[in-house]
């Protein structure tokens, strides 16, 4: 109504000079119809006015203002443009065309017009105030910024009152990036009008998506949508258009990519010829992963000629949809633009990577060097087919930069599956396999040398441990099964050793010291050293190794242990390794106390361990047959299944038997065969006696009755004890028997056995440690998950508690500090002599004032800052434990990157509230509040404090409004920005479970699956 008021007064000024006196009330009845609303019976009026006198220029101005009301801009002008014609430098008629005019959407003429009004107005303020927020709203649709700000900072100089200026005023601040504070300050007071400016609604919409609050943008944007609609104007429609646009940004922000490609298309539909709506349009397209019609897009809006951003956008979407066209064509102009553009280059090199290889590479590294996610990407690509180890390092570098990227994963995938590659069939392909699989990790790398040695035993002697108590006779069944003495019997359990029988070229043993020296000694020096040996010379002895020229210990080697129960604790963990490496385990009962507990035990255990055990009754000798048998059967029952057979021997009569043998057994024997058996896994049938277990019977010689020649069987074996007394081969014939198709014939696959046990046990062993690294993976990003929400959470708390706490504090503190500087001013003014005369005060009394003022609003705000700081602080402190047991996973510094980026956010934060209050209080306090105070209250101020601090307190800054909104964004920005850096450190560690499952778990299970 301003420019109502104004016309008014003009027609006031003017009717003495021109009005007729009929035409005078005719004018008053259309001014008063206008301003009932009846705006139309006021046009009819002014209209017959007008037929009578067509050249009354108040009348057509008026006319051109009531139908400006009425929507009706392009009929205004035509009445301004009559009165200017008339009143060639009348200033209300110039602004009322300048208005029409810009109304219209004719910017460059409504700035003639406009500044021309400006010229004429001659100081009158509201016709100045009218002019330069025409001149602004001109501008900014023309999109110079610079004079926009500048002619509506003067509209809002000239009329504080002026919210559609101040609103434009705000907008333009915005869409400038510049001044946020300035610009909330106009749109705030704007918006809070019952009917707030359209152009405010509109710009808080704007402010909203800036700070990342798109729902609030888009309840803002759908509210001036909803006022914007009753704009029928041009200038209306163009702001409609604007809101849309608005809107389908919030919408897209929101991932609402339908909702916002709807929005644009409507908008496009008033500016079909518009680029950035195309760019949006694409936008929106590649946010809902329809990459295709977003590249059509991008082409729409780069024909019409859309800057470099959108340029940039395009690439992206080239690079996304490996386009090699676009990228190529897009990358180039690109570079034109901007030669030092990452993205660019990687366009340009995906386009290259078929036609010159290299070139693409290079192109490529220097992207990757930039940590371009899409540049790693296609490095691993291309590294893929000739070197998997690079194509996994550039895949992961792409995870690092991207933790979610499907094409790196599924490239890190492929990368680790050509690295671990499918094990063979062959059990020494599978122990080679897992050897590799478990050397690629660190935290497995313990295990290689268990697998490497399996590998390498497929290829050694088959290794026989003999077990029993002390004294059962294993001594002297190796003796007996040489056909030698070579290992002492009879010795006393403190000085027994742990002997290896092994081949070598002459006679001879090594000493091996548990401190790892050996002593090699020739055979008799051997014998007499082990015979004279003292119980704490035999603690040294890690182990014994008797060397024996026979042939059948290429294949077999036999380690004689000390007793079970005589194992003294310096050679248990020798003896167990024995046990643990051995292929077969032979087990040494004696006739007088077979199958006790503690034999039971330890056979379990072996037994546990999937060894073959074959059981021995020795000094069968010292029992009847029918005794032989009875504890044959006992000890069968006792032990069940833990013995495969048990066989009755008598060591002491097979040795003396052999050696009775015409030729000389140990040195001589040839056999005609050495050392078949024990490869060949699968005889053909029931072999008869080995020659390798009999290189000392070159002839049999006659014996009356041979019933264990056909023992194959634990069975057949026992059935065979009858027999034994009477023997005098101490049943060798069925023990060697037995030894042969149990042990010798299966040597093979006792070993595969023995290997493909290792190797199963260090895969189980191996998948336990992965899945313990990938489960403290899992959950390090599980209570990274939580942490977060925890963070979010307490920065939600924030803005509905602590700013409300900070706000009542600064509050209370403000109105302390207003009473004392009352009290101050009671002290420093002078008051009236006269009852009708001023107090007064000087401007020293003014400076102070300030000064106190000042210093007060700064101990406050520091107190405030103080608080903040260590509420924030507090609350940054919830992500450390996530942040340490993340840091712990990956071996990262996280706590110290959170609690740096703590520093840094809640630093900035609290500048940008307090800094910025205290800027704002100082221009303020400067600027005239305190002046005002001093001119306008205490001339007639009743002096008491109450007085003073009322009117001190009316004209008092809005802290609350300074504080309290900002402050709940800067924490929040604070708070989000660590959730999100805790985010990012459990995504990379989310990688790195995600790679130990496609490389080694995988690995690891293949294996398994084969073993
Ligand atoms: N009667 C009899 N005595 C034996 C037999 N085998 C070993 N011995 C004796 O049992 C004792 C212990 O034998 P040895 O081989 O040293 O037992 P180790 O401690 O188990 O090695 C020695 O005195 C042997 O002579 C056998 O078959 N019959
Ligand atoms: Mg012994």
């Amino acid at each position: 109504m301003t420019l109502w008021s104004r016309l008014q007064r003009r027609i006031g000024d003017l009717a003495g000079e021109l009005v007729l006196d009929d035409y005078r009330d005719q004018l008053s009845q259309a001014e008063a119809l206008v301003r009932a609303g009846d705006i139309r019976s006021g046009i009819d009026v002014l209209e017959a006015l007008l037929t009578a006198k067509p050249d009354h220029g108040q009348a057509l101005i008026l006319l051109g203002d009531a139908r400006m009301q009425l929507q009706d801009p392009e009929r205004a002008r035509e009445a301004f443009e009559r009165a200017l014609k008339l009143r060639a430098g009348d200033p209300a008629a110039l602004v009322g065309h300048g208005m029409a005019l810009v109304t219209l959407g004719r910017y460059e003429l409504a700035i003639g017009s406009l500044a021309r009004a400006v010229a004429e107005a001659g100081g009158d303020r509201e016709i100045l105030a009218d002019a330069y927020r025409g001149l602004g709203v001109a501008w900014r649709r023309r999109n110079d910024l610079d004079k926009a700000i500048r002619e509506l900072r003067k509209a809002v100089t000239e009329n504080g009152n002026d919210l559609e200026a101040r609103a434009s005023l705000g907008e333009a601040l915005v869409a400038d990036g510049g001044s946020m504070d300035e610009a909330l300050r106009h749109l705030e007071r704007a918006a809070a009008a019952p009917r707030p400016p359209v152009v405010a609604l509109y710009a808080l919409g704007r402010i909203a998506l800036l700070e990342d609050a798109p729902a609030i943008a888009g309840e803002r944007l759908a509210k001036a949508r909803e006022l914007a609609e009753e704009d029928t104007t041009p200038l209306g429609a163009q702001r409609r258009l604007d809101i849309t646009v608005a809107q389908g940004d919030a919408a897209l922000v929101q991932g609402d990519s339908m909702r916002a490609h709807a929005f644009y298309l409507e908008a496009l539909q008033a500016a079909a010829r518009r680029p950035d709506l195309h760019a949006k349009i694409a936008a929106a397209h590649r946010a809902s992963d329809n990459l295709e019609a977003a590249l059509s897009s991008f082409d729409r809006a780069l024909a019409l000629g859309a800057g470099v951003e959108v340029l940039r956008a395009a690439v992206d979407t080239a690079i996304a949809a490996r386009d090699t066209t676009r990228s190529l064509q897009w990358g180039s102009d690109l570079l034109g633009k901007d030669p030092n553009d990452g993205r660019a280059l990687v366009a340009r090199g995906i386009a290259m990577i078929e036609s010159q290889p290299d070139g693409a590479r290079a192109l490529l590294e220097v992207a990757a060097a930039r940590d371009d996610v899409d540049a790693h990407v296609e490095l691993a690509r291309l590294a893929l087919a000739t070197n998997p180890g690079s194509a996994a390092d550039s895949a992961r570098a792409a995870l690092r930069v991207d933790p979610h990227h499907a094409g790196a994963r599924q490239l890190l995938t492929d990368a680790r599956a050509a690295i671990y590659g499918a094990p063979g069939t062959e059990i020494a392909d599978l122990a080679k396999f897992v050897e590799h699989t478990v050397e690629s990790r660190r935290e497995l790398g313990h295990l290689v040398g268990e697998v490497a040695r399996a590998a390498a035993n497929l290829d050694q002697p088959l290794l026989v441990t003999v077990m029993g108590e002390f004294s059962s006779g294993k001594s002297s069944f190796v003796n007996a099964f040489i056909g030698a003495d070579v290992a002492p019997t009879g010795i006393t359990p403190t000085t027994a050793t742990i002997n290896v029988v092994r081949y070598g070229r002459e006679r001879g043993g090594r000493i091996v010291g548990r401190d790892g020296v050996t002593v090699e000694l020739g055979w008799d020096a051997l014998m007499s050293h082990l015979r004279a040996l003292t119980p704490a010379a035999a603690l040294a002895i890690d182990r014994v190794e008797i060397l024996v020229p026979l042939p059948q210990l290429e294949k077999i080697n036999i380690v004689d242990t000390p007793g079970l129960n005589s194992i003294q604790p310096e050679h248990e963990a020798t003896a167990r390794a024995f046990i643990a490496k051995a292929d077969a385990v032979i087990w040494v009962f004696t006739a007088a106390q077979g199958g006790k507990a503690s034999e039971k035990k330890a056979l379990r255990s072996i037994h546990d361990e999937g060894k073959r055990v074959l059981g021995v009754l020795n000094k069968a000798d010292q029992l009847s047959p029918a005794e032989t048998e009875e504890v044959v059967s006992f000890i069968g029952g006792e032990l069940g299944d833990l013995v495969e057979a048990i066989v009755p021997f008598a060591a002491r009569d097979a040795l003396d038997w052999k050696r009775a043998l015409p030729a000389k057994p140990a040195e001589s024997a040839k056999p005609a065969e050495p050392a078949e058996p024990a490869e060949s896994a699968e005889p053909a049938g029931p072999a008869g006696p080995s020659e390798l277990a009999q290189p000392a019977e070159p002839a049999k010689p006659a014996k009356p009755a041979k019933p264990a020649k056909s023992a194959k069987s634990a069975k057949s074996a026992q059935t065979a004890t009858a027999a034994t007394a009477a023997m005098t081969d101490g049943n060798w014939d069925a023990l060697s028997s037995a030894l042969e198709t149990r042990f010798f014939q299966q040597a093979r696959q006792l070993k595969r056995d023995a290997c493909a046990r290792t190797l199963r046990s260090v895969t189980t062993e191996a998948q336990r440690l992965v899945d313990a690294v990938r489960r403290r993976a899992i959950s390090a990003s599980e209570a990274a998950a939580a942490a977060r929400n925890e963070l979010v959470a307490s920065a939600r708390a924030f803005t509905d508690e602590a700013v409300l706490v900070e706000r009542k504090a600064l509050s209370d503190e403000t109105s302390l500090l207003y009473r004392r500087a009352a009290r101050e001013v009671l002290d420093l003014v002078r008051p009236r002599r006269l009852p009708f005369s001023s107090h007064t005060a000087t401007e020293a009394d003014r400076d102070y004032l300030i000064a106190l003022l000042q210093s007060g609003f700064d101990s406050a705000i520091e107190d405030g800052r103080r608080r903040v700081a260590e509420d924030l602080r507090a609350r940054s402190r919830l992500a450390e434990s996530a942040a340490r047991t993340l840091g712990a996973v990956i071996g990262a510094d996280v706590i110290g990157d959170l609690q740096r980026a703590a520093e840094d956010r809640i630093g900035l934060a609290l500048s940008r509230v307090f800094d910025r209050t205290r800027a704002y209080l100082r221009g303020y306090l400067e600027g005239g509040y305190v002046e005002a105070f001093f001119r306008n209250d205490v001339p007639r101020l009743e002096l008491s404090e109450d007085a003073v601090y009322h009117a001190l307190v009316r004209g008092a800054p809005d802290l609350d409004r300074e504080l309290g909104d900002p402050l709940a964004r800067a924490a929040t920005d604070a708070l989000t920005t660590l959730a999100r850096r805790l985010e990012h450190w459990a995504a990379v560690v989310d990688v790195q479970a995600f790679d130990l499952e496609v490389g080694v778990s995988r690995a690891l299970e293949l294996a398994a699956a084969r073993i």
